[in-house]
């Protein structure tokens, strides 16, 4: 534990939602649930208004749909707009301090002995946090941080969810047991739920309860690690520093063929046994990752490289080798291939397993000439024009190969830019407007409507 407060931990409020609500002006104030909005999905997040209802991240989005009010925005995640917000925060940050550790999309711890600053006294650290969350939200159009800032990192983590959202404590030094002996001790990361009910057999609620259990107990009852972490951090005692070296960039494999290889059935199968190696690398680091490259060695020894960056982030081995198989496809390899390797890098953090394991087929509003049942209308849509029945002809329309899922980026050739607010039955409904425009207006096309195309992002 250092003696000054000079340990920062960032987090961005409701992100995903934060983003949606910016760049969606129509849905500010109101519910909005980011994740897989089909059967089987689940929340990734939800705004702070959705929360009133109950809905959380990890919870299945049907769950949310049950709790949330009519009108609730269920939109799937635009994760190329996370990521260009959560660079303009990370840069702000490091404006502060170059000692930044980016633990996850919006979150970062920040070491102000780093900072350009005249002491670390309380009040000195306290306008630094102000500030530098008003500079977040300017900067960013509006979206809000918390910030907590004490002696530890587990301190100043626990400061930054206190006074969520738009909250900033300040944990004194030499006051660290006083303010955490009152707090539940589901404040203290690594108590879950589960370890929270346990202790609660003890009478175990608070961190003060918990300080007074011997460490023979702790140890005895949840083993010899968990049980003497729990001891320790029951006393704040925590010396980790920032880890400032970031994580491996990039995750590859590749193999060396025995001879040069020409089939191209043996090109891909191969391409596919390595994606799955990389894709359980990737796993055992909980990581979803943005770009896959392929790499390939001719017999004369010369490297062809190729990548692709799909719009949302893979983790599944399949979803890795379609992408890396699409660019050995693209590929002229006449005199046949020495070497090949499948590399994932662009690594996006997350803490939920599974997130967006999501099920395309329940996706597509449009089912193809085989599908059985009623076509779904999906999207915010569906609970605010309730369709009450499906126009069955649809049925047996060509499946569109574009998809349209609600919340993503779309630009028209008339109206300008906007997002899908629902679609179905061969339409798609999309409302025209942007992080800089008031709310507006909402208009109806033909799913292959050819002024109406995926759109960018938008700046805000
Ligand atoms: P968090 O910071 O945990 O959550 P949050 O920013 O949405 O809300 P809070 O105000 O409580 O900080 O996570 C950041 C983003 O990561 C979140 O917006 C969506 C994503 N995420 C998931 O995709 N799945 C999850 O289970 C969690 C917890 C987050
Ligand atoms: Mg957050």
């Amino acid at each position: 534990m250092r003696p000054d407060a000079s340990i920062v931990h960032v987090d961005l409020d409701a992100f995903f939602a934060s983003v949606e609500q910016r760049d969606k002006p129509s849905l500010r104030g109101k519910p909005v649930v980011v994740g897989g909005v089909g059967r089987r999905g689940v929340v990734s997040t939800a705004s702070y208004e959705a929360r009133a209802f109950g809905a959380r991240s990890a919870m299945s989005t049907a769950e949310a749909r049950a709790l949330c009010p009519a009108g609730t925005a269920f939109l799937w995640p635009r994760f190329e707009a996370y990521r260009k917000s959560s660079l303009c925060v990370m840069e702000l940050l490091r404006e502060v301090t170059p000692l930044v550790e980016q633990v996850s999309i919006d979150e970062a711890y920040l070491d102000l002995r780093g900072a350009d600053l005249p002491d670390l006294e309380v009040t000195t650290v306290e306008k630094t946090l102000t500030e530098l969350t008003a500079s977040v939200r300017e900067k960013t159009g509006g979206l809000t941080a918390s910030a907590g800032a004490a002696s530890s990192k587990m301190l100043a983590k626990i400061g930054s969810d206190f006074n969520k959202p738009a909250g900033i404590t300040l944990i004194e030094p030499g006051r660290e047991l006083e303010s955490l002996a009152p707090l539940s001790v589901r404040v203290i990361g690594g108590i879950g739920p589960a370890t929270a009910a346990r202790l609660r057999t003890f009478g175990v609620e608070t961190v003060a309860d918990l300080r007074r259990m011997d460490r023979l107990d702790l140890t005895s009852v949840f083993g010899e690690r968990h049980g003497n972490s729990l001891y320790a951090l029951a006393r704040a005692q925590d010396n980790r520093e920032l880890t400032l070296e970031r994580e491996a960039k990039s995750i590859s494999a590749e193999e060396t063929f025995e001879r040069d290889v020409h089939e191209r059935v043996i090109l891909r199968r191969e391409a596919e046994r390595i994606a799955q190696s990389v894709a359980r690398r990737m796993d055992e680091s909980g990581v979803f990752g943005r770009t896959v490259h392929l790499k390939v060695r001719l017999p004369d020894f010369t490297a062809v490289t190729r990548s692709s960056t799909p719009s949302a982030p893979l983790h599944s081995w399949r979803d890795i080798a379609r992408v890396a198989i699409k660019l050995l496809d693209g590929l002229d390899i006449p005199s046949g291939v020495r070497l090949i390797g499948v590399g994932v890098s662009g690594f996006v953090q997350h803490t939920q397993e599974g997130l967006f394991d999501l099920d395309e087929r329940a996706e597509v509003a449009y089912p193809e000439v085989t599908g059985s049942g009623s076509t779904a209308m999906t999207g915010i849509a569906e609970t605010e024009a309730n369709p009450t029945h499906h126009d069955l002809s649809t049925r047996f329309s060509p499946s569109p190969a574009q998809l349209w899922r609600p919340g993503m980026d779309v630009e028209h050739s008339e109206f300008g830019p906007g997002w899908v607010w629902g679609s179905g039955l061969g339409r798609v409904t999309a409302r025209f407007e942007g992080p800089k425009t008031a709310p507006g207006p909402i208009k109806t096309f033909a799913v292959d409507d050819e002024n109406l195309k995926p759109g960018e992002a938008p700046s805000w």
